[in-house]
């Protein structure tokens, strides 16, 4: 029958990158990448949109490494756009959460003030938030002849170096050496406060020279909108999100791709649509989707392709989507199933521009939830977002399933563990380190060219036994293999 006569599809063990001639250093390796049509990262992996792994605090440090988080979508709509204004606020140059004193506080107050707020020095305002002066901890030490029922006004310096919106980072220092200074307020030109520049804050940003930011300088960050969702994308790109994500478990429906194109004409931020697993779902959507997000099935917490027996294998569907894609410049994700960094460069030779990654985050400090012990071992939930525990929570519809409706769910993930595994920092580290090692078996010195250059060998699996450790017993753990 016709109907047997059916193409293979490819997933992660299957291959290998055939290892080619090469002066191409790990080291020396360039990972930076395009994203979506207008945002490009240093780095090419993206965090999941998943309650247990993505909300604020983690999409911070990913962005402050030079990749992108995904904000998940189990929150309001404002909760949406606070998480967006968190990462975005971050590591800003100009605070705008400034904590002030006023002239009539005692040097008694404004020290309690600024023990509480964990600030060492406030600009002092008047009612009408013009700047008076600058208190600092040093201003109001008794041993210089302060007592604690002094006027902030008498113990304030009042000759204030202040600077307009717009200063750089570089203008903010050279300010703050020649004055012996370590806070500039930012003023209007009525004197009055907008913002502070710190020291502290100019160093800790120094520190991230890597970062994935936006014009402004700010980290960016990336926000999971259902497929019907236009109140959550507007928000979200009010708020200054820079990659929209349509987050649907198939984005060739059609009406997910109607709907997908309404919210394209109506944000300013890229919009990315997914996930989707074959060419003819990248026709469909890569006229006017801003990046393509590829995965039917392949998450290590999906059952999408034992309940529903669809899916395609993830090496393939990256392929496909990408013979598309490649042509119209459109910039590909593949999104589920790694599980090591030789499971992401893979999917890179396969077509893609970044690598979204689940349980690989999930067990870090910086994703939502607590450390568990079990049996002498720790560990950290992690749960797909079909699951019954997390579509309840809603969110359904990324499954296209009505979350409102008091029936039983059919769920397409499950709950689960994955092992505590310290910082994020250190777990991109090994990821992308393992990466530019193939970048340097393959001799790519950039991503462009190393999507170019890589072949694939097929692997038996005999061949698969022989590339994992075998026939040891393993007594010390690396930090970048564990046996599945
Ligand atoms: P993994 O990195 O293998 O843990 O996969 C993460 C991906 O799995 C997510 O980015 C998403 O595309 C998919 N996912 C999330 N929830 C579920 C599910 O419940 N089936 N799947």
């Amino acid at each position: 029958s016709q109907k047997l006569t059916v193409p293979e599809a490819l997933t992660f063990d299957d291959v290998l990158l055939r290892p080619k001639e090469s002066r191409v250093e790990p080291d020396a390796a360039d990972t930076s990448t395009r994203v979506s049509r207008n945002v490009e990262l240093n780095v090419p992996v993206l965090s999941a949109a998943m309650d247990t792994v993505s909300e604020a605090p983690l999409a911070t440090e990913i962005a402050r490494q030079g990749g992108l988080g995904v904000i998940h979508r189990s929150m309001s709509v404002e909760e949406t756009a606070e998480e967006v204004t968190e990462v975005k606020r971050a590591d800003e140059l100009i605070i705008r959460d400034v904590v002030t004193a006023s002239p009539e506080m005692t040097v008694e107050e404004v020290d309690q003030l600024m023990g509480r707020s964990g600030v060492s020095g406030a600009p002092v305002v008047d009612d009408d938030n013009e700047v008076l002066g600058i208190i600092s901890g040093t201003d109001i030490r008794p041993y210089i002849g302060i007592a604690e029922d002094d006027t902030v006004r008498e113990a304030m310096t009042d000759e204030v170096i202040t600077a307009t919106e717009g200063i750089e980072a570089r203008e903010a220092l050279e300010l703050m050496y020649e004055h012996k200074i370590e806070r500039i307020p930012i003023v209007d030109d009525e004197n009055r406060l907008t913002g502070l520049v710190t020291m502290k804050g100019i160093l800790s940003r120094r520190e991230y020279d890597n970062a994935a930011r936006d014009e402004d300088g700010k980290l960016r960050v990336g926000v999971a909108v259902g497929p019907f969702e236009t109140d959550r994308a507007t928000a979200a790109d009010e708020a200054g999100a820079d990659i929209i994500f349509i987050d649907c478990a198939h984005a060739h429906n059609l009406n997910v791709l109607d709907s997908a194109r309404d919210i394209k004409q109506e944000v300013e931020a890229d919009v990315v649509v997914g996930n989707i697993g074959t060419r003819e779902a990248a026709e469909a959507a890569v006229d006017f989707a801003d990046g393509l997000k590829v995965g039917i099935g392949p998450g290590s917490i999906c059952t999408t392709r034992v309940v529903s027996g669809a899916g395609i294998p993830q090496i393939t569907a990256v392929a496909e989507v990408a013979d598309v894609a490649t042509r119209e410049d459109v910039p590909v994700i593949a999104d589920g199933g790694i599980r090591y960094s030789g499971d992401a460069i893979k999917a890179i030779a396969a077509g893609a521009d970044a690598v979204m990654l689940g349980s690989y985050f999930a067990g870090t400090d910086e994703a939502p939830g607590r450390v568990i012990t079990m049996q002498g071992k720790k560990y950290k939930q992690y749960r797909g977002m079909g699951s019954v525990g997390a579509m309840s929570e809603g969110g359904g519809d990324r499954y296209l399933k009505d979350a409102d409706e008091d029936e039983e769910f059919v769920p397409e993930g499950v709950e689960a563990a994955t092992p505590y595994k310290g910082s994020l920092e250190s777990e991109l580290h090994q990821l992308v380190g393992g990466m530019r090692s193939g970048m340097g078996y393959v001799g790519a010195e950039t991503i462009p060219g190393f999507k170019e250059r890589a072949e694939f060998v097929r692997v038996s699996s005999a061949g698969q036994t022989e590339g994992h450790p075998h026939d040891v017993m393993i007594t010390d753990e690396a930090p970048n293999y564990s046996p599945q």
